[in-house]
């Protein structure tokens, strides 16, 4: 069985299902339709599937040519038919794998995903599950489901993890060219799963188990929330200080090893880096021990928002105004440059603040023409003179690419700006830096 699976997969015979056309599953799955394999793409979501259907892209790193093409190479069709499984030799589930208010892992997508595998699978399968999630997820709650009714993983099946590793918006690095992580419960599910990535992504590593799989995932996201956290707060040092921090980085930043830059700015958003490490810390609170860096880290970014609403405050006082029945523009609401996701992202943490302040809020962002927050429905400003001369204050908080914000300077009564985009504009009093 297995011999014949690894020719199905040499010969790009083998069939692919993919739960979840997200941000991750989209890619994964065009992936696999370009180097050659057969791909079901499968959702819940009755919206994307008529979509992709059509061709139309929903992913913004991902063209709608690219489904089209996929399409018409009559190797890729999307379906929220679950049935499809009985028809693959492989399934990944990409899934959101969110928080709880509560702030514990929700893991209820990848739940609902392995028990539609387990009503279906055949045997023979590689299951492969690539959402974010905490060490042991693949072994304590995908395994005992898929095991049921006496299937042995390693021999009647082969279960693995692999690590999503998109960084959205990125144009340098896309799914084929990231090197992927993978590790299987059982050596043989590691190696045949390796097999079948390696067929569509330039570089495939093998680890010992799906837990240190997991847990490498869960470190490069924690890195990040860290170094990010720590960086806020070095910048309320340089503020304390009277430093410029952003000075202080590039400064750094000629250090040609042991350093890596990472920047201040108005909170961490993504489904990403504010909400992997939580599993992590979840996780490792469970085994007796507290994952003070990831707390702290979190609290600081947290903190974040407030910051910067304290600095419009300031801003406008030194204009002899208050906020309240001040006219706030926010440039930019995506939770961060050049993407058009608005998940987690401290825009809506500042407009809230704003508006509960009584201030009168209005935003630009050339990605989210409207956005509705508790209820209220906000259309993206035109881009001209009048948006800005009107605004008491313009707040940058995300630093879209194509935007003029010398345009902006040049228009403002008032700018605080959360991403030192205006860096070149030197000594003009109506800038307000982190
Ligand atoms: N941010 C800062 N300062 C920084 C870097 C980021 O404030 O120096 C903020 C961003 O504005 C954003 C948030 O943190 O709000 C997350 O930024 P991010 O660059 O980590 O973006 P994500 O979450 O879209 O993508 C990350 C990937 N990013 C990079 O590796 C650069 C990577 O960590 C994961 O592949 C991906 O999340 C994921 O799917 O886990």
């Amino acid at each position: 069985m297995l011999k014949k699976l690894e020719d199905k997969i040499l010969r790009r015979k083998a069939k692919i299902g993919i739960i979840g056309l997200g941000y991750v599953g989209l890619p994964l799955a065009l992936t696999f339709v370009k180097a050659g394999f057969k791909v079901y793409g499968l959702d819940v979501d009755e919206d994307r599937v008529l979509k992709l259907g059509k061709g139309v892209s929903y992913i913004l790193d991902t063209p709608s040519s690219e489904i089209r093409d996929a399409i018409a190479s009559r190797r890729f069709a999307v379906t929220n038919d679950f049935m499809r499984i009985k028809e693959v030799d492989a399934v990944i589930i990409c899934v959101p794998t969110p928080l709880y208010k509560t702030k514990e892992p929700d893991v209820s997508y990848i739940v609902s995903a392995v028990k539609n595998i387990k009503r279906y699978m055949k045997r023979g399968q590689i299951i492969v599950l690539e959402s974010t999630t905490y060490p042991g997820t693949t072994e304590e709650v995908m395994l005992p489901v898929l095991e049921e009714g006496g299937m042995k993983e390693g021999k009647d099946f082969y279960l693995a993890f692999s690590p999503e590793r998109i960084d959205p918006g990125n144009p340098e690095y896309d799914t084929k060219n990231t090197p992927k992580i993978i590790g299987g419960i059982s050596k043989t599910s590691t190696d045949i799963a390796k097999l079948l990535y390696e067929q569509a992504i330039d570089a495939v590593i093998a680890v010992s188990s799906a837990k240190v799989a997991e847990m490498v995932k869960l470190l490069e996201n924690t890195f990040r929330i860290v170094n990010i956290g720590m960086v806020n707060e070095i910048m309320l040092m340089c503020d304390r200080l009277g430093v410029n921090v952003w000075e202080v980085i590039d400064a750094a930043k000629t250090k040609p090893y042991g350093y890596m830059p990472f920047y201040p700015g108005p909170g961490v958003g993504g489904h990403c880096i504010p909400v992997d490490p939580i599993y992590l810390s979840w996780k490792a609170r469970m085994h007796g021990f507290e994952a003070r860096f990831i707390d702290l880290a979190s609290q600081v970014n947290s903190e974040m928002p407030h910051y910067v609403v304290s600095k419009v405050i300031e801003g406008l006082n030194d204009h002899r105004k208050s906020l309240r029945c001040s006219t706030i523009l926010i440039v930019g609401v995506a939770y961060k440059k050049d993407v058009k996701d608005l998940r987690e992202s401290p825009a809506l943490e500042i407009i809230d603040m704003l508006i509960k302040k009584g201030a009168l809020v209005s935003y630009y962002d050339p990605y989210l023409p409207y956005l509705k927050i508790d209820g209220i429905n906000l259309k993206s400003l035109p881009f001209n003179k009048n948006s800005f001369k009107d605004s008491d204050c313009v707040i940058i908080v995300t630093d879209h690419s194509n935007v003029d914000y010398k345009f902006i300077a040049d228009n403002s009564k008032l700018v605080v700006d959360t991403r030192n985009v205006l860096k070149a504009i030197k000594n003009k009093s109506n800038i307000v830096r982190l």
